[in-house]
């Protein structure tokens, strides 16, 4: 007899890791990923277009280079999880639309829209983001605007979602997983089985997880650059130092009468490289924190900005308009708000490592501010503004 084939049901598929205590909880570890990724993006969209009311701290030191490791590292922890997570939760997909009620096909239509939406989203985040960890744009739009937009479209399904989900989710939470564990006094029975099937499929997400963090954490994390094959940027680079963008690529000719211009309303002044090193100094440990992820810390050399500018009789308590001898980069020029340029390790940096910087470093001159993204510590600096 010839059997009319049919399509599956949720109910034909019987591994143990199809069921919500599985899935709850790593909707939970992902929710936190997510969260953290979603927070600490937010915050490097807001440094690099700060709205009026923010305002980004210049200490410790390290904060920005901390806050885009963990957005860089909570993403790659995320991408294990939600693979685990679709496999846990696919058979769902082959549920039966409830047709005989409008109002609940409705509920479950926009259920389902709700999750393509954020299961596309979280998949557009996490390869562009992977992708952009490696420098590769193998596409046709920009970056961050894009990822950024889109980190919006994830948070607001993922909260539709979690909303929608808690009546199921709550109480597979509260289950334990762990009810089997009698000690071999009576034999297991299948429950049994299935639960420790379960917890086994939980750790192994989270143990695959935890390596791919480490495989990325050396881009960040100095002593686990040994363990870290991704952690190829990190060391390498002269003086040192990983470099973005050559003086090369950027098309920098340093011109031999180049001068440095400070210029405020009202007022002009400009210095040679010899007059900004006959200077005082100061000298400071300060990491470039590349939105990448990737980051590595020198000792810089130079003369704060704020110095230059009281020295010049411009006025220290605004922002302050970096430009560069660049002519056509997207990082050509930053903008130090008032806080970063007030601040006195803020500088205009000549030396790295008690080296003169090398081109591709910025030389003549660069900026190098605490907490601070890399793409907004410019280099090769030729003039700086005031603004009002
Ligand atoms: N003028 C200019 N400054 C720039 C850039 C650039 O393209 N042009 N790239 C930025 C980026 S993205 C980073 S991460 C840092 C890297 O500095 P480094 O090459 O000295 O390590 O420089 C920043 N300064
Ligand atoms: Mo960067």
């Amino acid at each position: 007899m010839i059997r009319r084939p049919r399509l599956p049901a949720p109910g034909d598929f019987t591994a143990p890791s199809h069921s919500p205590l599985v899935a709850a909880r790593l909707g939970l570890w992902l929710g936190v990923a997510f969260g953290l990724c979603f927070v600490t993006g937010l915050l490097s969209h807001y440094i690099q277009h700060p709205p009026g009311w923010f305002t980004w701290p210049t200490r410790p030191v390290n904060l920005y280079r901390i806050t885009q490791g963990v957005h860089v590292l909570s993403g790659v922890a995320a991408i294990p999880l939600l693979l685990a997570k679709l496999w846990s939760v696919y058979p769902r997909l082959f549920a039966r639309p409830p047709l005989r009620q409008l109002s609940r096909l409705l509920a479950h239509a926009l259920e389902r829209i709700c999750v393509l939406v954020l299961v596309c989203a979280a998949f557009f985040e996490l390869v562009t983001g992977l992708f952009n960890v490696a420098q590769s744009y193998p596409w046709g739009f920009f970056f961050p605007a894009a990822h950024y937009a889109v980190a919006w479209l994830a948070v607001g399904a993922l909260l539709v979602h979690i909303a929608v989900k808690l009546p199921v989710a709550h109480p597979a939470l509260t289950t334990r997983l762990s009810q089997a564990d009698t000690a071999g006094v009576v034999a297991p029975g299948p429950d049994d089985r299935d639960m420790s099937a379960r917890r086994a499929f939980l750790r192994t997400s989270a143990g695959v997880a935890g390596v791919a963090v480490l495989a990325t954490a050396g881009v960040t994390v100095p002593w686990l650059r040994r363990v870290s094959p991704l952690a190829w940027r990190t060391g390498a680079g002269p003086q040192g130092m990983p470099i973005n963008r050559t003086a090369d690529a950027a098309g920098i000719v340093v011109p031999p009468d180049w001068r440095l211009a400070i210029v405020w309303p009202g007022g002009r002044h400009t210095l040679s490289l010899a007059e900004l090193a006959a200077l005082p100094q100061r000298t400071a440990e300060l990491p470039i924190a590349c939105v990448e992820g990737w980051s590595a810390s020198a000792r810089w050399t130079g003369v704060p900005i704020v110095d230059l500018l009281r020295r010049a009789g411009a006025p220290t308590s605004r922002p302050v308009r970096i430009s560069s001898l660049e002519t056509n980069g997207l990082y050509a020029r930053s903008t130090l708000p008032a806080t970063h340029a007030g601040d006195p390790l803020t500088l205009l940096a000549l030396r790295i490592n008690d080296e003169e910087l090398s081109p591709d470093h910025g030389y003549p001159c660069r900026l190098i501010a605490p907490s601070r993204p890399g793409v907004l510590q410019t280099k090769w600096v030729a003039r700086l503004e005031v603004l009002t």
